[in-house]
């Protein structure tokens, strides 16, 4: 990304994520490309990245400079800015994000603000880990394929029962917040780390549950219309999503098995 001149005022952040999919690093990469600040995408940029996110949850480590150790990806390492000038390890999607959230210009205009931003990034994120449960609702460790069945039956009910819940809640949001936000922002009248998580899971249940999606998506028009389209056309997101940094879903949280999906 070009350095514009807010870049240069931020620290060299560095988003650690396995590399070659959107997964949850995504939600920090919005971020970053919609306040067009410039961060470094560790793995992605790496000869090894898989190397490098496997060490950094070593399960042997007890933490370095002063920071705990990292649970799992994503993390973000902010050179300079940890105990005693080492650098700042943070990990956990909503953490980074909220850290992020000021410091971005995407968390918020007062107190109340950023609580209902990070609430409801909190909440589309229950909604991604969801997504994730209907095709390892068994074993995160196992494959998918010796867990068919009950996925089946786990993708049966969020098809029928979570996702309208979820996104019939994301829409009286949006209508709750019209008169500042106009169907464009979940929060007040600005984009927010929220808005960037929502409609990232929404890109992603298009990509895992085309059909079901293409259903629902009447039931729920400012969500699809106004909000969709004015986050994916937002500055910044658009060149984004127009470039190669944006990896396309694969097998990452959102995966699209046909049989999943409503049939
Ligand atoms: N709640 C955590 C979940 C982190 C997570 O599950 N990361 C995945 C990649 S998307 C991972 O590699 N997990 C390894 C593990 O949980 O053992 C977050 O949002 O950051």
């Amino acid at each position: 990304m070009s350095a514009t001149k807010k870049a240069r005022t931020q620290p060299p952040y560095e988003l650690l994520y396995w590399p070659g999919i959107p997964g949850r690093g995504e939600f920090i990469r919005l971020a970053f490309e919609a306040a067009g600040v410039s961060y470094k995408d560790v793995a992605n940029e790496s000869e090894d990245g898989m190397k490098v996110i496997s060490s950094l949850t070593d399960q042997s480590s007890t933490g370095s400079d002063g920071n705990p150790p990292t649970f799992a990806p994503p993390a973000l390492r902010i050179p300079g800015e940890g105990k005693n000038g080492a650098a700042l390890l943070i990990y956990q999607t909503p953490s980074i994000l909220a850290y992020l959230g000021d410091k971005l210009g995407l968390g918020g205009a007062d107190e109340a603000e950023k609580a209902w931003i990070l609430s409801h990034t909190l909440t589309a994120l229950d909604l991604n880990n969801e997504a994730h449960d209907t095709h390892h609702p068994i074993a995160v460790a196992k494959y998918y394929e010796d867990q068919k069945d009950e996925s089946v039956k786990k993708a049966t009910d969020f098809r029928e029962n979570r996702i309208p819940k979820f996104l019939g809640f994301f829409e009286r949001v949006l209508k709750g917040n019209e008169a500042q936000g106009q169907g464009k922002f979940l929060v007040g009248d600005s984009l927010s780390y929220a808005d960037t998580t929502v409609w990232h899971v929404l890109s992603g249940l298009e990509f895992a549950f085309p059909k079901e999606i293409a259903a629902r998506k009447k039931d729920y028009p400012t969500l699809f219309r106004a909000f969709y389209d004015s986050v994916k056309e937002a500055k910044g997101i658009k060149e984004y999503l127009g470039s190669e940094r944006r990896k396309p879903f694969s097998m990452g949280v959102f995966r699209h098995y046909p049989e999943l999906d409503r049939q």
